[in-house]
């Protein structure tokens, strides 16, 4: 097994309508384990940190505004492989393309709502949970569904 932390967060549209549950739902069903949550608002050098390696692309400045527009829900989940399997059951990066079944692929239209962030390698996910979450804030405990989840 590979044990991974990866960083969520639920964007400014899917906070706006209502998507919070269903999407948390479908994470905590596939089995991944939920380390850290928070209900936060994004500041604008934050989303400029977090965004960086779009800097200068020319959906960046939309990028920016849109996902410090509205509060986020940002989580950290745990799982076996759990950065490529976040990234799968999000579905591409744009939801006309995103397979059926996925989050983009059932909830969304536009690349620029795309409801979902998920970090794409383990050195982002490393870069994305410390910008959001301090080290305290990641809960060690042992999840007794476990024992059902992995053999
Ligand atoms: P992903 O979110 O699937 O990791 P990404 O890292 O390439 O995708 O881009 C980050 C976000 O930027 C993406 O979720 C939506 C926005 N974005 C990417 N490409 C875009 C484009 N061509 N037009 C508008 N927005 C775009
Ligand atoms: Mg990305």
């Amino acid at each position: 097994m590979a044990i991974e932390q990866t960083y969520l967060m639920v964007k400014p549209d899917g906070v706006q309508r209502g998507l919070c549950g269903e999407i948390v739902s479908r994470f905590e069903r596939k089995g991944l384990k939920i380390v850290a949550m928070k209900f936060t608002a994004i500041k604008k050098e934050t989303a400029e940190n977090h965004y960086g390696e779009h800097k200068g692309k020319g959906f960046y400045n939309s990028l920016i505004s849109y996902i410090t527009s509205a509060p986020v829900l940002a989580m950290v989940l745990e799982g076996d492989n759990a950065i490529s399997v976040c990234r799968n059951l999000m579905g591409k990066t744009n939801p006309q393309e995103a397979a059926l079944g996925t989050i983009r692929g059932d909830l969304g239209m536009m690349t620029g709502m795309n409801l979902i962030h998920g970090s794409d390698s383990p050195e982002s996910a490393a870069r994305e949970i410390s910008l959001f979450f301090r080290p305290e804030e990641l809960m060690i405990y042992k999840r007794t569904a476990d024992d059902w989840i992995y053999e």
